[in-house]
């Protein structure tokens, strides 16, 4: 398994979530002055941030080019939380292009061909969960050097990221099968079920199945990397169809390297969009950051996730998708570019 892989030496520009937006991705290449085969005149190379497929109208598209690109050594990509849910087989909103192909129908997704699912395999696995030079981290949701040092001991038996992350999900399992635990679980699923999906009746929090969804989350270090840190909400909130109990956490404001870290999954809005599709996650984590600003405690992280991946909602909404952008950070220009042409300046890191 690769946990920390070497970043490019050199000028690189790293691409935030694409989720299947093809023709966004072609876009954003083509203005950052890559031909078709992924080669820059001055010598630039791509890195990715995972998150590549999912809602998006052509995932295999999206992976197939990536992986070209990797292989060729003219990318790099860490891997995201949905490039692990297509590795565990995980049907979760979006990805039915991958885990039940047959069931698409004429939904406007294309679906993964058993050969492609193979290879496209393959190379998930290959996929490093971060990067690294003397002046910049790439990774998915979250730098944490605990989780690192956890995995470090594991890597080396473990064929993939899946691996690891099944053998902390195992240990969970047990933690939470013990009778005391599963009593008690038992009780508040009963309290919560006729809630759960109503967004007209909010529960009280639920302390033991607060703290089963944190450990979940936060007692692996796959998912802590991946999909970022977790606590107990003080309120339940409701978001993607139900109430949650724990809350994303800002660990930027924590983060007290001086190395800057680049992130995507974090959905952010492009410009001052607010009514596009940010149900999701609840509380909005850049709540007063202008989106060509960095962020922390030393102001040397930035998430490049521009939210492209709601622009499959607004089509079905009939919506504009404007305001849904896929994005790449140059470094070491320290410049944003968006895939209509559009480019900002973002304050250099740890600079205002
Ligand atoms: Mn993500």
């Amino acid at each position: 398994m690769r946990l920390i892989d070497p970043l490019f030496d050199g000028p690189v520009d790293v691409v935030g979530d694409v989720h299947g937006e093809f023709a966004a991705l072609e876009d954003l290449l083509r203005h950052l002055g890559y031909d078709g085969d992924g080669r820059h005149a001055e010598g630039r190379r791509l890195v990715f941030v995972g998150d590549l497929t999912d809602r998006g109208p052509d995932s295999p598209a999206v992976l197939q080019a990536v992986r070209r690109l990797v292989v060729a050594g003219r990318a790099q990509c860490v891997i995201g939380n949905h490039e692990l849910n297509l590795l565990r087989g995980e049907r979760k909103d979006g990805n039915d292009w991958w885990t039940s192909p047959d069931r698409l129908g004429n939904a406007a997704m294309r679906p993964v061909s058993a050969d492609d699912k193979r290879v496209m395999t393959a190379f998930l696995c290959s996929l490093p969960l971060a990067l690294e030079r003397a002046d910049l981290r790439v990774v998915h949701a979250c730098w944490n050097p605990a989780a690192f040092a956890q995995l470090q001991e594991l890597a080396p038996r473990c064929a993939s990221v899946l691996d690891a992350w099944r053998q902390f999900q195992a240990l969970l399992g047990e933690r939470w099968a013990a009778p005391a635990r599963v009593a008690k679980l038992k009780s508040e699923w009963r309290e919560l079920a006729p809630v759960h999906t109503n967004p007209d009746r909010r529960p009280r929090l639920l302390p033991t199945i607060a703290q089963m969804d944190r450990e979940y989350q936060m007692n692996n270090p796959v998912r802590v990397l991946t999909s970022g840190e977790e606590t107990e909400t003080e309120t339940p909130f409701w978001a993607g169809g139900k109430w949650r109990m724990v809350e994303r956490v800002r660990w930027w404001q924590r983060y007290d390297d001086p190395v800057p870290v680049v992130i995507g999954h974090y959905w952010r809005r492009f410009g001052a969009a607010q009514a596009v599709y940010f149900d999701k996650y609840g509380p909005d984590l850049f709540a007063g950051i202008e989106s060509h600003h960095c962020m922390g405690l030393r102001n040397n992280v930035y998430c490049v996730d521009f939210s492209v991946g709601g622009r499959y909602a607004q089509r079905a909404a009939n919506e504009s998708t404007h305001m849904c952008r896929l994005a790449a950070l140059r470094i070491p220009e320290w410049q944003v570019v968006y895939d209509h042409g559009e480019a900002h300046a973002v304050d250099a890191a740890g600079m205002h």
